[in-house]
C-alpha cells in the first residue's frame, strides 16, 4: 500500500492553462480526444499524468507531433512522458483514448445510469476518463464537446453551441478536474431563473427523468432561496449564465458541487408529500444549498491538496447549517446537529477510525469523506466564530474570498484571515485541525457564601484521549459558553463565553445573591464532552427553566441517558426523568418540535457510546430493554396526556413540508411510538390507512415493526409503490432497522434474496446493510449474524463498488467497545473481509484500520 502524506506536498511541475475535449459518447466505447495546454514551471522534469488501467491509450502528440515510444512510459495508473521529449516552452498534449462507461459499475469517471451517461469526479475520477494531471491545485478553463444522440447533453460553464448531436460548452472559471461534469440523457427539466443582485439572469433548471418533473419544484424552490441567502449573509453572488441539477439513480454520495452542473443523488431532489418525508424535505432543502454554497467555498476556492479537504467540506457544512437554522428553526437545527454529531464523529472519534479535520495521511482519499471532515470541520468553524464574533467573522471571511479567490487553499491560508482579520493568534486554536479525538471537559464547582454577595467558582479540566498515531494530546482553546440562573429560574447573567486555554483553568463570578444552577456549554459551544456532577432534581430544573434551548434540551437528554445507563446496568432509575417530561409534554407553550426532540429517547448507539466513554462494556440487549422498558413507562404514566397530545398535534389541510406544520407532525410520530407500546398497535394502523404524506405513514410503519406487526402495512406500501425506487429504499431499510433485534439479521437475510434487491445500486445496498446496521442489537447480535451477513455483503460489493463497500464497513468501527464474545465474532468477520483476494485498495484500508 502507498500512503500519502500531508508533508510530501510538492507544486506540479508543469502549469495547465486550458483543457478541451471532445466525447463521442458511446456506451460501451467512448472516445474522448483531450488538448491540453501546458508550460513547464522548471526544466528537465518528466510530464505524469495519472490515468486508470482502464483508459485505452489511442494517440498521444505534442505539438502535433507523435513523441519517441520509448519516451512514453504507461504503468498502471500513470501515463510518464519523458521530460526528453517535451519542448522548453509552452505545448499543446493531444490524446485520444477509449473507455467502456457501461463497465464502470463503481461510478467514479463517466458510468452509465439507466441510460444516462454521467460522472462523478470528485475526488479521483477523472483519471478515469482520460489522462490528467488529477490534483486540485492544477486548474484551467475547460471547453468541452459532447457528441450524442442523446436529446440532452450537459456540461459545465456556459452553453456556447447546439446543434443536432452535439453540444459545446465552455467554463470559463479555472477549475481542478475533480469539478468537471458531464450528463447525456433522455431528461426533462423545470426551469425557473434567478436574478443575481448585480443584475446578471441565470437560467435554472432541474432536469429529471420524464414522469419526475411533479417531484422536482421543491429541489428549485430550494435553490431560489438558496442563492438569494448567500448574497444577503455572505455577499456572494453566482457567476454563470446558467445553474443546472441532474437527478441520478446511480451516485455514490448524495450530490456533487461541479461547476455549473450538480449531480444529484435522486434521493435528495425527488419529492412529493406521498413518497417523501419531512426530513427529506428538510434534507433536500439543506443539500441543494450545501451544493450550491460550494460555489464559491469550494470552487472559486478551492483546495491545495486533499488532505485539506474540510476547507471546503466543513466550511460548507457551517454554511449550510446557517441557512438551514434561518429557513426554519434554529434551536431545532442547533439539537440536531449535535445529535448527528455525537452520534457519527463521536463514534468515530472514539473507536479505530479516528482522525483529525486535516489528516496529514490516508491511503485512499474516499475514505476520508467522514463525520469528523465534514461534521467536525464545521464545528470547528463554528468554534472560531464564537471566539472572534459576528463581525470578526465576517471581515475574515471577505478577506478570504479576497484573498483566495482563484485559490487552491490550504487550512494555513484560512487560519491566517482570521488572523489577519481580527488580530487573534490561532496557534493553539489549529490543534483542532490537527489532532484527533474528542476531549472530554470536566466541570466542579465551589461556592462560597460572603457579605458583599457569594462567589461561584467553575473550575474546568480537559483531557483528549490517545487516538491512532497520536498518544500525546496538548490543550486546546475551547470556548465555554455559560450562563447563571437564579433559584427561582430567572437568568442572573446572560450568556458568556469562557476561553479556556489551559489543561486546567477556573473562571470566578462574584457578588450573586444566591447560589446560581449554571447552564454549561449552552449552544454546544464546542465539540467535547462534559462531565459534571449534577443530580436529577438539578438536571429536571434546567429542563425546566434554562433559557439556553440546547442546553434545555441537553438537561433532559442527560436525565434520559442516566435512567437509560442505569437501567441498562441493572440499577432500578428512570422516576426523574418521567416526571420531567410529563411535565414537558403538558407544556403547551413550549415548541412542538422541541418536544419532540425531547420526547425521543437517546438511540442504542449513544447509550452504548455513553457507556463505553466512561469505561462499561455496553451490553446491546440489556440497553435494547431497558429503552423499550423506559419508553413504555412513559406511556403508561401519561397515557392521557399522551392521548390528548396524539389528537391535538394532527394537522389539518394539505400536506406543506415547512417547519411548523413539520414540527406538529414530529411531535405526534414521537407520542405515536411511545402509544403503540402499550395500545397494540391501534393509533398506528388507522394513521397508516389515512395518512396521505409519507411522514405518517413511515411512522406508523415503523411502530409497528417495532412491536412485531405491520407485515399488511408493508404489503400495501409494496403494492401501491413497487416502481418507485425511492420508496422502495426505505421499504428495504425499515425491515431490518425496525425488527425485533433476535430477528433483525435474518430479516435482511431474506431481503436479499428478493429479486427487487438492486445491489448495485447505492442506495438499494445502504439501505439494506446501512438499515441493519442502524438496529443496534440487531447488528451486534451475541450469534454473530449481524456480523456475518454484513460482512458476505461487503465482500460482494466490493470488487463491484469499492468506494460503497469500505463506507458500509464503518458499521464494524465499534467492534472493540463490546464483550469477548462479541469482539472475537466481529473480528473474525473483519479477518475473514481482509483475507479475500483482490480486496480493493478502498476496503482494505479500512478493515486494516480497524483490525490494527
Ligand atoms: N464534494 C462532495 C459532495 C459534497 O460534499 O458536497
Ligand atoms: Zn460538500
Amino acid at each position: 500500500q502507498t500512503a500519502h502524506n500531508l508533508a510530501d506536498y510538492r507544486p506540479y511541475p508543469f502549469v495547465l492553462t486550458a483543457t478541451r475535449m471532445t466525447f463521442d459518447l458511446q456506451p460501451k466505447a467512448t472516445r474522448v480526444r483531450t488538448a491540453l495546454s501546458l508550460a513547464p514551471r522548471e526544466a528537465g522534469m518528466d510530464l505524469v499524468l495519472d490515468g486508470g488501467k482502464e483508459v485505452e491509450l489511442l494517440s498521444l502528440t505534442i505539438d502535433g507531433k507523435a513523441p519517441d515510444p520509448a519516451h512514453v512510459l504507461r504503468r498502471d495508473e500513470t501515463l510518464t512522458i519523458a521530460a526528453a521529449a517535451l519542448p522548453p516552452h509552452p505545448f499543446l498534449l493531444e490524446t485520444d483514448v477509449r473507455i467502456d462507461p457501461s463497465a464502470n459499475t463503481a461510478f467514479e469517471g463517466l458510468y452509465i445510469s439507466n441510460g444516462m451517461f454521467c460522472t462523478q469526479c470528485e475526488a479521483e475520477g477523472f483519471r478515469h476518463i482520460t489522462f490528467y494531471p488529477d490534483r486540485p491545485d492544477v486548474m484551467a478553463t475547460f471547453h468541452v464537446t459532447l457528441d450524442s444522440d442523446l436529446p440532452v447533453l450537459l456540461s459545465n460553464g456556459n452553453p456556447v453551441g447546439q446543434s443536432q448531436g452535439r453540444a459545446e460548452w465552455h467554463d470559463p472559471w479555472p477549475k481542478p478536474a475533480y469539478l468537471f461534469a458531464l450528463v447525456a440523457g433522455d431528461l426533462v427539466a423545470v426551469s425557473d431563473s434567478f436574478t443575481t443582485r448585480s443584475g446578471r439572469r441565470v437560467a435554472l433548471n432541474v432536469w429529471v427523468r420524464p414522469g419526475d418533473q411533479d417531484r422536482a419544484g421543491f429541489a428549485m424552490e430550494s435553490l431560489i432561496k438558496s442563492m438569494k441567502w448567500d448574497e444577503d449573509v455572505y455577499g456572494r453572488e453566482y457567476d454563470l449564465d446558467v445553474f443546472n441539477i441532474v437527478a441520478v439513480d446511480d451516485f455514490n454520495m448524495g450530490a456533487m458541487e461541479n461547476k455549473g452542473l450538480n449531480i444529484f443523488n435522486s434521493k435528495l431532489v425527488l419529492a412529493s408529500p406521498e413518497t417523501a418525508t419531512d426530513t427529506d424535505y428538510e434534507r433536500i432543502e439543506a443539500v441543494i444549498a450545501h451544493e450550491y454554497f460550494h460555489n464559491w467555498t469550494g470552487n472559486r476556492i478551492t483546495c491545495r491538496d486533499w488532505f485539506q479537504l474540510c476547507l471546503k467540506e466543513g466550511l460548507t457544512v457551517f454554511r449550510d447549517q446557517q441557512f438551514t437554522s434561518d429557513m426554519r428553526s434554529a434551536a431545532v437545527k442547533r439539537i440536531e446537529d449535535v445529535q448527528a454529531l455525537r452520534s457519527r464523529q463521536f463514534r468515530e472519534d472514539q473507536g479505530p477510525l479516528a482522525h483529525p479535520p486535516r489528516p496529514d495521511q490516508y491511503e485512499e482519499i474516499n475514505n476520508f469523506y467522514t463525520a469528523t471532515v465534514y461534521e467536525k470541520g464545521a464545528e470547528v468553524i463554528g468554534m472560531l466564530k464564537r471566539l472572534v464574533g459576528d463581525d470578526g467573522y465576517r471581515r475574515a471571511l471577505d478577506l478570504y474570498f479576497d484573498r483566495h479567490d482563484g485559490d487552491a487553499a490550504t487550512i494555513e491560508d484560512w487560519l491566517k484571515v482570521f488572523e489577519d482579520a481580527t488580530g487573534r493568534d490561532l496557534a493553539q486554536f489549529k490543534r483542532w485541525y490537527t489532532d484527533a479525538g474528542t476531549p472530554r471537559l470536566t466541570m466542579a464547582e465551589d461556592w462560597q457564601e460572603a457579605e458583599a454577595g457569594g462567589t461561584l467558582t467553575l473550575a474546568f479540566t480537559q483531557e483528549t484521549p490517545p487516538t491512532p498515531g497520536q498518544p500525546e494530546k496538548l490543550p486546546r482553546v475551547i470556548p465555554i459558553a455559560v450562563g447563571l440562573i437564579g433559584p427561582n429560574g430567572d437568568e442572573l447573567a446572560p450568556t458568556q463565553v469562557l476561553e479556556m486555554t489551559g489543561a486546567s483553568q477556573s473562571f470566578t463570578f462574584d457578588r450573586l445573591g444566591a447560589r446560581p444552577v449554571v447552564s454549561a456549554l449552552r449552544g454546544f459551544s464546542a465539540p467535547v464532552m462534559l462531565s459534571r456532577q449534577l443530580d436529577d432534581a438539578t438536571r429536571a430544573f434546567l429542563l425546566a427553566h434554562d433559557t439556553d434551548p440546547f442546553a434545555r434540551w441537553e438537561a433532559g437528554r442527560e436525565l434520559a441517558l442516566s435512567a437509560l445507563t442505569a437501567a441498562s446496568q441493572g440499577k432500578a432509575a428512570g422516576g426523574d426523568y418521567v416526571d420531567a417530561i410529563g411535565r414537558l409534554i403538558a407544556d403547551g407553550t413550549a415548541d412542538p418540535a422541541f418536544r419532540a426532540l425531547c420526547l425521543n429517547l437517546p438511540g442504542e448507539e449513544e447509550i452504548a457510546t455513553r457507556l463505553s466513554s466512561g469505561g462499561i462494556t455496553p451490553d446491546p440487549d440489556a440497553i435494547h430493554a431497558a429503552r423499550e422498558a423506559l419508553a413504555r413507562q412513559i406511556a403508561e404514566t401519561h397515557l392521557d396526556l399522551l392521548s390528548d397530545l396524539y389528537d391535538a398535534m394532527a394537522v389539518d389541510g394539505p400536506y406543506r413540508p415547512d417547519a411548523s406544520d413539520a414540527a406538529r407532525r414530529s411531535l405526534r410520530n414521537a407520542v405515536l411510538a411511545l402509544l403503540t407500546r402499550i395500545d397494540g398497535g391501534e393509533r398506528a394502523e388507522i394513521l397508516f390507512g389515512i395518512a396521505g404524506n409519507m411522514t405518517e405513514r413511515m411512522a406508523a410503519l415503523t411502530a409497528l415493526l417495532r412491536r412485531g406487526r405491520g407485515q399488511a402495512e408493508l404489503a400495501a406500501l409494496r403494492d401501491q409503490f413497487a416502481d418507485n425506487r425511492l420508496v422502495m429504499d426505505k421499504w428495504f431499510a425499515v425491515q431490518p432497522m425496525a425488527a425485533p433485534p433476535a430477528q433483525a439479521a435474518q430479516v435482511a437475510r431474506s431481503l436479499s434474496q428478493r429479486k427487487d434487491f438492486d445491489w448495485k445500486n447505492p442506495n438499494r445496498f445502504r439501505a439494506l446493510i446501512g438499515g441493519l446496521s442502524a438496529n443496534h442489537a440487531g447488528f451486534h447480535a451475541a450469534d454473530g449474524s449481524g456480523y456475518d451477513f454484513t460482512a458476505d455483503w461487503l465482500l460482494r460489493m466490493d470488487p463491484v463498488n469499492p468506494q460503497i463497500a469500505a463506507r458500509m464497513s464503518t458499521a464494524f468501527e465499534t467492534w472493540t467497545r463490546y464483550d469477548a464474545g462479541r469482539r472475537a465474532k466481529a473480528l473474525a468477520a473483519l479477518e475473514r473481509i481482509a483475507a479475500a483476494e483482490g480486496l480493493s485498495k478502498n476496503t482494505r484500508e479500512m478493515v486494516s484500520r480497524m483490525i490494527a
